[in-house]
């Protein structure tokens, strides 16, 4: 190749990587009429920029190589910061490694584009090998808390296993999102911990946090549901008591386990919860969203729970690395009552949806709960039916 054509290689995979930024999104609105979902992914791997991918000098690089490669884009915590919508999203390399990467959108829906560089983790006195999955909290205090999986080697695992985990909970935070100051891993009673989320609020003057005690790193055993507990002081991270507030149950959309999404949304009637519940199939494991409110008065009480999910993966959503998950640790609430809701596809991209806190709240308040059982589900029909008298 000669230097011109090495230019005109690179101008083309800077122009193509422009449109790809620059493309509009467009509303598709939900037979539901609970939410809208948008037609493009709003994050994807070729999102990533160019110059954290490619060396860009044609003398170092004459066939336009990328040099490191990324494999998928997911799992992005969310929050309006100056005006604008951030997401702190879960790069994950080639090399399987995930890390984090601010990217931002002056709408929320399309045009995201990513900071200058990736996310520079202060580590602990024992470094983290994987990190994930991070949580924003913009808490009462004054700071944005961050927390994360952080996840190393299982010290008690056979030298023949490779593969098991510990996963904890990673704190850091920050008052500009520039400075991360990073706080000591949670100590809990759970051998492992992910899914964990800040409460934005004090709760009778101590942080609140949603945890999710599990016995293994991918099985809950006998530990598992969405868990509360309470820190005096998140310099010293120590949750003594876990109660579950909201349980795995047999034969439901979260039977296998379930996590808390993102910090609740405080609404009149109550704080809006957005998780992930797995149940199992012939196919293997699959990851919806579901909805539930708890009381401004008490966290810890369940107030409505609608029955089934909210959302699950649609079409092009169930192929990926990790195939028929919905996954959601970011939402943006506006002062106008809109709520972006971005959840990840089959952990390989990022998309958003919308909807309203009024919307939401009606959809909490009057969706049938789940009876457990067919004919209690039978019966939620034909009450719909019976109230339905003179309309059909
Ligand atoms: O692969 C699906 C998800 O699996 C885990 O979620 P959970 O802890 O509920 O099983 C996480 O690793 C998550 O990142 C991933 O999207």
């Amino acid at each position: 190749m000669d230097i011109n054509t090495e230019h005109l290689v690179f101008e083309k995979l800077r122009e193509e990587y422009e449109g790809l930024l620059n493309q509009k999104n467009e509303p598709i609105v939900d037979i539901s009429g609970i939410f809208s979902r948008y037609k493009n992914p709003v994050i994807t791997a070729n999102h990533v920029p160019l110059h954290w991918r490619f060396d860009l000098n044609p003398n170092r690089n004459p066939f336009c190589l990328e040099r490191i490669g990324v494999n998928a884009t997911f799992n992005a915590g969310a929050i309006k910061w100056n005006e604008k919508y951030l997401l702190c999203v879960r790069i994950e390399g080639k090399d399987r490694k995930s890390f984090f990467g601010f990217a931002e959108s002056e709408n929320g829906i399309d045009n995201f584009r990513f900071w200058d560089k990736p996310l520079v983790l202060p580590q602990t006195e024992n470094p983290d090998i994987n990190v994930y999955d991070m949580r924003l909290t913009q808490h009462e205090d004054g700071y944005v808390y961050g927390i994360f999986c952080t996840e190393r080697k299982d010290p008690n695992a056979p030298a023949s296993d490779t593969s098991s985990a510990i996963a904890g909970a990673g704190i850091i935070r920050s008052k500009d999102l520039k400075k991360w100051e990073r706080l000591p891993d949670l100590i809990s009673s759970s051998q492992q911990q992910r899914n964990v989320v800040l409460h934005p609020e004090f709760v009778n003057g101590k942080y609140a946090l949603y945890t999710r005690p599990q016995d293994g790193f991918i099985d809950t055993g006998s530990g598992g549901g969405i868990g509360l507990g309470y820190i005096e002081d998140m310099s010293h991270p120590k949750v003594t008591k876990e109660v579950i507030i909201n349980a795995k149950k047999y034969h439901t959309i979260y039977e296998v386990k379930n996590g808390q999404g993102a910090a609740p949304v405080r609404t009149k009637d109550g704080w809006l919860h957005l998780a992930h519940g797995v149940r199992n199939t012939a196919a293997g494991l699959r990851y919806v969203l579901y909805m539930f409110m708890t009381a401004i008065d008490d966290i810890s009480k369940v107030i409505y729970q609608p029955g089934g999910y909210f959302m699950a993966p649609d079409n092009s959503e169930i192929i990926g690395d990790v195939g028929n998950v919905l996954f959601k640790n970011g939402w943006i609430s506006d002062p106008n009552g809109d709520v972006y809701i971005y959840y990840a596809s089959s952990d390989t991209r990022m998309h958003v949806a919308k909807s309203s806190i009024d919307v939401l709240v009606d959809y909490c308040k009057n969706t049938p709960a789940d009876k457990f059982t067919s004919s209690g589900s039978v019966e939620n029909i034909l009450s719909l039916i019976n109230t339905n008298k003179g309309y059909y």
